[in-house]
């Protein structure tokens, strides 16, 4: 996805960097267990959360798909958090550069009841539900993730958007000293994403607090990042600090970068290819973890319309040209 970088090529380079990502991993938790340490030290990470199991029940939701899931390990070592480092394996190296203590969310524009909000007054209200869903990023690759969580509509109705919301803006942390990827010039900072309000109110889009049963990991997003699963990955921006209801369509990251590449709705559609590669497509990172990186990809499977979720979506785009709005 990054502007000037063959696709194949980069495709060569983060299997690479993850195997050996892989390795290190594994041969730090042997030390580390030997050495008798536990929990978070074994993993690496400066926070007490990560690997955290979810407090209390989850609500197993009708909108789970029966299929078989990614590896938890995949799934939190070959990310995309440019903020974390622009290769697969970054993230859950540099995941201690991402700060999540404390942290606060400023809720503002189109609404009755803005704000700026700790976490915990963020999610308390909010019952964590277990939602297995297919995970499309416009890379061509795929995941199936259980993510822990509750639907985006149920928080935002709690500011009570106005009339004039037609539009609800996110952004991820800013905070440069820490964050080193937003020293390079890749894309603007601090990341941003956007939906249209009825998408957003759409009961399948949702805020992830944690994945397979655990608090979520930095890498993925912490404390709480969005999933939209009928759009390309993007869409799902990680680590929120600040919610917008605004009249206008916001701006996003990647429409900013690269116009032509990446549209504001970015619905998954294997009819409009990117101009650089097919989306017809794609590999499913649902393999055996024994044989690498490069053994987690399934063949290419179809890619559906509206990422498989086109029965539960396809109204709200009823009166678009899907080719054109892409
Ligand atoms: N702030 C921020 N959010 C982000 C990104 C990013 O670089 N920064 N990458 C996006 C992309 S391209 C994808 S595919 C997903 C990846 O989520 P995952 O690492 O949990 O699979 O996060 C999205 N959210
Ligand atoms: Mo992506």
């Amino acid at each position: 996805m990054r502007k000037r970088t063959i696709y194949s090529a980069k495709i060569r380079e983060t299997e690479v960097t993850d195997k050996a990502v892989f390795r290190q991993r594994r041969s730090f938790i042997k030390q580390a267990a030997a050495l008798g340490l536990t929990g978070s030290i074994a993993g690496g990470v400066s926070q007490a959360q990560a690997g955290t199991p979810l407090q209390g029940p989850i609500i197993k939701s009708p909108y789970s798909i029966d299929e078989e899931q990614t590896l938890k390990e995949t799934a939190t070592t070959y990310n995309n958090f440019y903020e974390l480092g622009l290769n697969k394996g970054d993230p859950a190296k540099n995941q201690n550069w991402l700060k999540t203590e404390p942290w606060t969310v400023q809720v503002d524009g189109e609404c009755s009841k803005p704000g700026t909000f700790n976490l915990e007054d963020i999610l308390k209200p909010h019952a964590i539900e277990e939602r297995i869903y297919r995970h499309r990023c416009v890379e061509a690759w795929s995941m199936v993730v259980p993510w822990n969580g509750f639907a985006l509509g149920d928080l935002l109705k709690r500011f009570e958007p106005n009339g004039n919301a037609k539009y609800v803006a996110f952004t991820t942390l800013y905070d440069p000293d820490r964050l080193e990827g937003q020293r390079s010039r890749v894309l603007e900072w601090p990341y941003v994403e956007g939906l249209r309000i009825d998408e957003a109110m759409h009961p399948l889009a949702m805020i992830a607090t944690g994945m397979y049963g655990e608090e979520i990991p930095a890498q993925n997003g912490a404390p709480m990042r969005l999933i939209v699963p009928w759009k390309y990955g993007f869409k799902g921006i990680k680590s929120i600090v600040k919610i917008t209801f605004t009249e206008e369509q916001p701006p996003t990251s990647w429409n900013l970068s690269a116009p032509h590449e990446y549209g504001f709705f970015s619905n998954v559609n294997p009819q409009v290819n990117h101009p650089r590669w097919s989306q017809a497509r794609e590999r499913k990172l649902t393999g055996e973890a024994a044989g690498g990186l490069s053994a987690l990809f399934t063949a290419k499977v179809d890619t559906l319309m509206f990422n498989g979720y086109a029965d539960e979506v396809g109204s709200l785009y009823s009166d678009m040209d899907l080719a054109k709005y892409f």
